[in-house]
């Protein structure tokens, strides 16, 4: 076996061929003549699969041998996407692969358009989640990332009528490649049952059990340097679940009762990324997940150790968010009860070893559970809770109103994040300061030093190497490669900002991008779109927030104005909009509605629809990301300020030389101190502007009777416009316009509008428009997520690059 640092030399064509044709003939059991592209692509993953083995078992045995220390990352979610180009492209076999399928006339990207995305997560938090990971296996970190193996991944989304219409998603309906089945790792996991007292010691009898079998896929790093592992859990029933008394006396449907509630676990990702509260099943997805995970962790320290004290030198488990939260209580569990580890001892230690990522401020997405959930499903662990919460008083001293744990009959799990985790960070800057100053700042001042911040990155691998070809050619042409490990050498494009030859190679490089987007929406979608136009786009999940309204509102007004005046030299602009609504979320959902009822209005008006169309397509997701972002020239990150807490679109999209239109929110400060104030279309209040508006009663009306332009818009949704079947349809979203606007959408609309100008007037200056696209580019190098793990690395989990 070759040494983990060096990578394998790529195969020679003819060597590749062979492994394909042995694969197609012995692994999917088809001739070339008769194989489907579903079949090249089965059988072109394990030809690809197999390069992956070696570096995956040697970074394995080498942090074995050299007793490393591991990083764990706990997640809910990991929005993973298509893994074929992926890994292709890490193990740098992508030439090989177009030359072969080649010869048998096949292109790479047919094949790979096959793949079903692997949707385990809902947005931001999963894929920074996958980013984390493709950066920590290129960095050679040791690292494993846990999660659960959905059967249904995020649903899929279509509209009818506008309106959004959920189906399930079914990934692992045909064969997954990447999954190695690990059948001998299974764990058992408890839930209910009763507690007893035994000679001063606490006796949990869990009244079920779960199996948590795990499932493993390769992470390859860029250059196949070094590989790790996602161990993804799957809930199956243990042996005597099965009711065979029940069977054999013919009641079929409840014998097989148990095996259901116990495959339940693993069946579906939960579809908010807000609230769930008191959903018992999420409750217990999340503690299967975090007992396997540490019950694995364990296993794997005491092969190599014994003196569990020492925990912390060898062992560091990040939990992104609280879903994984209940990792505290359940460490200090098997230490003390099952360990014999006193119990200060053990919250000392297992606080050593945790770190806790918040993700929201959001009031409604903070997990709570009440304390009679806790105690049905997880009694020992509310018990651990109660007395962690006790200390967590007597800390506070003589404080009037201590902070607790356990208060209003509920568990506040970032409280008990933030309790049991040596670092608690923030995704931006913005956001840790408001994580210290509004959410956590009794335990801030208890714990200085505790809160760090941590601002995302995302991988250049997949955002801008696979995502955008024409782009990441047009670079390495310019400055060589090497870029892809190493982000801030983008700062070389600076120089060829001025530069015509580049900029028009640039210009050429985005047409491409957006022909690539186009061309597949025409094909997949029907929907015809002018390459020439202004590609304006707002993708990510529907939030209120997030103001997806703002920007609809927006496209009405610009709208009107074009119906006035269609003469004025309107520079032609195409509104795309992407992005699923929790099936619960009825705003969102309504304003979903309102974006496809407008584009239906404004499309078909052949006054105005070779100026401005509205696109909407649906089921948005990492694939789709991969062909939109590249092809858009504007980059809407509009969130009211104060409430997206990073962001990481935005630099998805800034580093593909997009422009953004934005607030001060999240990462959007730290992207415009990068590229440049006068690189960025700033508007909007601040923070502190947004708590002040928000104090002021009847702002939502007051900023409405100054500007007639929103008024004109409200007018024409109030008089059915868009909705001539149904006049009332818009009417609970208008009063909520004028009677509370709580996201500020009314306030903020003057100041958009006069920013989208600058954009108009910006983008008929072609040289202008494309000088500050370069910029952007070129200075997007920190956004990395190799920046950020590398952070991590040091700062939380005092853990070292094995490369
Ligand atoms: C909360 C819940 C509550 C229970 C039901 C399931 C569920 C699923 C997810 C969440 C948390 C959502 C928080 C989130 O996604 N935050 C996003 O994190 C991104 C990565 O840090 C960040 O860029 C976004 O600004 C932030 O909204």
């Amino acid at each position: 076996l070759r040494d983990a640092a060096a990578a394998q030399p790529a195969p020679t064509p003819a060597q590749f061929r062979q492994a394909l044709l042995r694969h197609l003939q012995y692994t999917v059991g088809k001739s070339p003549q008769k194989a489907s592209l579903f079949d090249w692509r089965i059988a072109l993953s394990h030809a690809v699969r197999d390069h992956a083995v070696d570096p995956w078992f040697n970074a394995t045995r080498r942090t074995w041998d050299e007793d490393r220390k591991r990083v764990y990352y706990l997640s809910m979610e990991f929005l993973i996407g298509r893994l074929l180009e992926d890994q292709a492209i890490n193990l740098g076999l992508r030439e090989v692969v177009v030359q072969v399928l080649g010869e048998f006339g096949l292109s790479f990207a047919e094949v790979a358009e096959g793949e079903p995305d692997a949707a385990l997560g809902n947005g931001g938090l999963g894929r920074l989640a996958a980013c984390y990971l493709e950066s920590m296996a290129t960095m050679g970190c040791p690292a494993y990332g846990y999660g659960l193996r959905y059967e249904h991944g995020l649903f899929r989304q279509h509209f009818e009528n506008g309106r959004q219409i959920e189906t399930p998603e079914n990934w692992l309906a045909t064969d997954n490649p990447w999954d190695f089945t690990r059948p001998e790792v299974a764990y058992p996991v408890g839930f209910g049952g009763a507690l007893a007292e035994h000679n001063g010691a606490w006796i949990w009898s869990p009244g079920s059990q779960v199996l948590a079998s795990a499932h493993d896929t390769p992470v390859v790093g860029y250059g196949g340097k070094w590989a790790n592992t996602l161990r993804l859990w799957a809930a199956m029933p243990s042996a005597d679940l099965f009711d065979l008394n029940r069977f054999n006396a013919g009641d079929f449907a409840a014998a097989s009762e148990p095996e259901a509630l116990a495959r339940s676990l693993s069946r579906v990702l939960y579809p908010n990324d807000t609230t769930d509260g008191g959903k018992e099943l999420r409750l217990s997805q999340e503690y299967f997940l975090t007992s396997a995970s540490v019950q694995d962790i364990l296993r794997r320290y005491l092969a190599a150790h014994q003196d569990l004290l020492k925990l912390p030198e060898f062992v560091a488990i990040q939990m992104n968010d609280t879903h994984p939260a209940i990792a505290g209580p359940e460490l200090i569990r098997l230490l003390v009860d099952e360990h014999g580890v006193n119990f200060d001892t053990a919250v000392q230690t297992v606080t050593g070893v945790l770190g806790y990522t918040n993700h929201t401020l959001l009031p409604e997405a903070l997990e709570r559970w009440s304390v009679g959930l806790m105690r049905k499903v997880l009694p020992r662990h509310l018990q651990i809770i109660e007395t962690l919460d006790t200390q967590f008083i007597q800390l506070q001293g003589s404080a009037p109103d201590p902070v607790r744990l356990v208060s209003n009959d509920q568990v506040s799990m970032g409280d008990l994040a933030f309790a049991t985790s040596h670092k608690v960070n923030g995704v931006s800057a913005l956001h840790t300061e408001l994580v210290s100053k509004d959410l956590f700042p009794v335990h801030n001042e208890l714990h200085p030093g505790r809160i760090v911040n941590i601002t995302n990155g995302i991988t250049p691998r997949r955002w801008l190497k696979l995502a955008n070809p024409s782009l990441a050619t047009l670079i390495t042409d310019t400055i060589g490669a090497g870029w892809e490990t190493d982000l801030e050498r983008l700062r070389e494009l600076e120089p060829y900002a001025d530069d015509p030859a580049f900029r028009d190679a640039f210009g050429r490089s985005k047409r491409q991008a957006k022909e690539h987007f186009t061309g597949w929406l025409a094909q997949e979608h029907g929907i015809e779109l002018p390459a020439d136009a202004l590609f304006d786009a707002q993708v990510k999940r529907l939030h209120e927030y997030k103001r997806q309204l703002l920007n609809i509102l927006w496209t009405i007004a610009h709208w009107q104005r074009i119906k006035r005046d269609p003469q004025a030299g309107w520079a032609p602009r195409v509104k795309i909009f992407g992005g699923k609504a929790a099936p619960s979320y009825h705003m969102a959902k309504l304003i979903i509605q309102l974006i496809n009822d407008v584009a239906n209005v404004v499309n078909n008006d052949p006054e105005t629809s070779h100026l401005l169309r509205v696109a909407y397509p649906p089921n948005y997701g990492v694939s789709m990301a991969e062909k939109l972002i590249p092809a858009a020239d504007l980059s809407e990150q509009i969130s009211t300020a104060g409430m997206e807490a990073s962001g990481t679109g935005n630099m998805k999209f800034a580093l593909n030389g997009a422009l953004t239109i934005g607030t001060l929110d999240g990462a959007n400060v730290e992207i415009r101190e990068h590229v440049g104030a006068e690189n960025f279309f700033l508007f909007g209040l601040t923070t502190e502007q947004v708590a002040e508006r928000r104090a002021q009663p009847g702002h939502a009306r007051t900023a409405l009777e100054a500007s007639q332009t929103l008024r004109d818009v409200l007018q024409a949704i109030a008089e059915g416009v868009f909705s001539p079947d149904d006049r009332h349809r818009y009417d609970g979203l208008l009063d909520a316009m004028w009677n509370s606007d709580w996201f500020l959408v009314a306030s903020d609309f003057e100041d958009y509008d006069r920013a989208q100008s600058e954009v108009a007037d910006c983008y008929g200056d072609p040289d202008r428009w494309q000088r500050m696209a370069i910029l952007n580019v070129a200075r997007m190098g920190y956004f990395s997520s190799d920046r950020s793990i590398r952070e991590y690395m040091s700062q939380i989990w005092n853990v070292e690059s094995a490369l």
